[in-house]
């Protein structure tokens, strides 16, 4: 009984075998599919990586920051103190604004950060928090300025 189930078995190694030798065509579809596949992907990264990297090259470990007419988007990020933060800021309002044209600010008094932002431009600004603590960004060119509470944000620099 044993015997009898382990022929076909054997057989059928065997067949595998020959199919092994027979499989070179296939072996050769297979690196042309892989060289078209190659050839696809190459040039969709080539088409499609203009719309998905970083405008303005981009800092790699940046916080993005969109500073808008209602605030900005995040209004809380965070450091380490003695690390240095680059904050992109990714401006899409137009200069058709009639508050401010368009402009944005992202400001620091105390770590002396002052970076204004053109309409429909990203500008990224990198500076060093030396001593940890809590520091309020703001911008100062629309929606009220300095005093909306809305144009305000908050940087936590941890130790
Ligand atoms: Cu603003």
């Amino acid at each position: 009984m044993a015997r009898g189930t382990l022929r076909p078995r054997r057989r059928r190694y065997q067949r595998r075998g020959a199919g092994g030798a027979r499989s070179s065509p296939g072996l050769k579809g297979l690196a042309v599919f892989g060289a078209v596949v190659v050839v696809v992907l190459g040039a969709a990264a080539f088409f499609l990586w203009p719309a998905v990297k970083p405008a303005g090259g981009g800092t790699p470990g940046a916080i993005t920051i969109q500073p808008t007419m209602a605030g900005f988007f995040p209004s809380q990020i965070e450091g380490r103190a003695g690390e240095p933060l680059t904050i992109r800021l990714v401006n899409k309002d137009t200069q058709f604004h009639t508050d401010g044209g368009g402009w944005h600010q992202f400001a620091i008094d105390e770590l002396r950060v002052d970076e204004k932002i053109p309409p429909e431009t990203t500008q990224e600004v990198t500076f060093t928090p030396g001593v940890a603590g809590t520091y309020q960004f703001y911008c100062d060119v629309c929606c009220g300025g300095r005093e909306s509470p809305s144009m305000q944000g908050t940087l936590v620099v941890r130790a």
